[in-house]
């Protein structure tokens, strides 16, 4: 049967069209001057399907086959590389020449032919610890990948350790501990309301698993931890084994039924875990950052009062155009004591939270986020929320100060990373890929802009001679840790 051609829907155009090539280019040409204390690798998580969707005329963008991008800057240098994630679905779906796994999150609506195949695409986030690079999604275990050929090493579960079926994508490093704290929820199939916290130590072992039973089976994109503290935000956007069964789909976004908010001692035992109820019907991916305050716990949330993702309300017949999905930036202040949650807004609308590696877990004074602003031109089709960003914001959630850096009409901006300088006067830099309009498509560049300056805007520009489609998740490691790692 001769190939088909990817369906004409929004999730598949413009900026969403399909890549599908894998890039070696050395020596991006640069216009301006990379500072030469910018050198490492800024990894960056895309799905990008590699075959039409199995079923009907449409998919959601997060079942795109993860693709793992780096750009490697050394001595004001930028070499760019991309490379599919071998996954065993990747790889059973490049045999067949098609599609074989149906709707997102439903091996229901598979072909019979791949039952059993892991299903993961590894599409979300390059975690980068202990001299390892793993590249993630929530429904499966990490797949490593070598982080100086990107050629994939496979799925991991720390040798046989790792109990949990499921990692998170939205593991947090401890800056002084260099401790991995994760989990995976799921954990026990499709569907169960397990959810395994574990640890991995500075040496890349398995430290601790532990596992316990939540309120509902919720997607727990991302949780938090403070120095004493790991929390658990769950919101009310649930699975269903029999609505699996049926052929539905697998999240369903129940807008009267509360959020819980569950809390143990980061090295403590889950059976001291405290559950709090919060608001009804809201919905969170990110977390910024959280940390621990005079017996109070202060967690920096991009909250919405209901999932921001339009495939997830309209499965659950919630029916709200994205303009009206009300968003902050939300601090809560969480009274253990009291089980008892306080909010006030810092910051206006936004997602994708990027603060310093020094600053996770801990007091901090700034963070930034991006977001859609609708005054500069109507939204480019772009990610889940199939918006993309227009606006680069630097927050201090402690004051509200805000700074931005607005793009225009043309413009999308994906999730920053942040390169830290030695000099503790230099609020180091951000790195960016940019999208803009040209002519009937997109020309992408990647960004280098002053942390603390956003708004003077780049002081490099990186043009990429080739198309990118929107990233999820990115990361940056220094080069001193890719050599360290290469040595190893
Ligand atoms: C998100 C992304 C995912 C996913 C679930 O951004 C949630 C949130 C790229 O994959 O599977
Ligand atoms: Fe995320």
């Amino acid at each position: 049967m001769a190939a088909r051609a990817f369906p004409p829907s929004l999730h598949y155009q413009g900026l969403n069209a399909p890549v599908r090539m894998e890039i070696d280019i050395r020596d991006l040409p640069v216009e301006g001057e990379i500072p030469a204390e910018i050198a490492g690798a800024f990894f960056r998580a895309v799905p990008d399907p590699a075959h039409p969707p199995m079923l009907g005329e449409d998919d959601n963008v997060l079942s795109g086959d993860g693709m793992v991008g780096r750009f490697l800057i050394e001595d004001g240098h930028v070499d760019y590389t991309t490379r599919y994630v071998r996954t065993e679905r990747f790889e059973a779906e490049r045999k067949a020449r098609r599609s074989l796994f149906g709707k997102y999150r439903n091996p229901f609506t598979d072909d019979p032919s791949v039952a059993g195949v892991d299903r993961t695409v590894a599409n979300t986030t390059p975690i980068w610890h202990a001299g390892r690079l793993y590249m993630t999604k929530e429904d499966g275990r990490a797949y490593r990948v070598d982080p100086i050929t990107l050629e994939t090493i496979g799925r991991w579960d720390w040798n046989g350790a790792l109990k949990s079926e499921t990692m998170t994508a939205h593991a947090r490093i401890d800056p002084e501990t260099n401790e991995m704290f994760a989990y995976g929820y799921e954990a026990a199939g499709l569907a169960s309301r397990q959810i395994a916290y574990f640890i991995v130590g500075p040496d890349g072992e398995l430290q601790s698993e532990q596992w316990f039973e939540a309120p509902y089976a919720a997607m727990v994109h991302d949780f938090a931890i403070t120095e004493k503290f790991a929390i658990f935000p769950l919101f009310p956007t649930t699975a269903d084994l029999d609505r699996l069964k049926a052929g539905g789909a697998h999240w369903v976004h129940q807008q009267d039924a509360p959020s819980w908010i569950g809390i143990m001692p980061r090295y403590g035992k889950v059976d001291e875990m405290v559950w709090i109820e919060g608001p009804a019907g809201v919905h969170a991916y990110h977390f910024m950052n959280a940390f621990d305050d005079n017996g109070a716990i202060q967690i920096d949330v991009c909250l919405s009062d209901t999932n921001a993702f339009p495939f997830i309300r309209s499965a659950s017949g919630i029916d709200r155009h994205q303009s009206t999905v009300r968003s902050s930036l939300s601090r809560w202040t969480i009274d253990l004591e009291a089980k008892a949650i306080t909010e006030r807004v810092v910051g206006p609308p936004g997602d994708l939270p990027m603060i310093e590696r020094k600053d996770q877990a801990r007091p901090y004074g700034h963070g930034w986020y991006i977001t859609y602003d609708p005054n500069q031109g109507p939204p480019i089709p772009a990610g889940p929320v199939e918006t993309a960003c227009n606006t680069l914001f630097r927050i201090e959630p402690g004051n509200g100060r805000l700074e931005a850096l607005g793009l225009g009409p043309t413009r999308a901006i994906n999730e920053p990373v942040h390169v830290p300088s030695s000099d503790p006067g230099h609020g180091g830099w951000l790195l960016a890929v940019v999208d803009e309009r040209a002519g009937d498509g997109f020309k992408s560049a990647l960004w280098v802009i002053e942390a603390s300056d956003i708004a003077k805007g780049p002081i490099a520009t990186v043009p990429v001679p080739v198309p990118m489609r929107p990233q999820v998740h990115g990361w940056w490691v220094p080069q001193a840790e890719l050599e360290a790692a290469a040595r190893a």
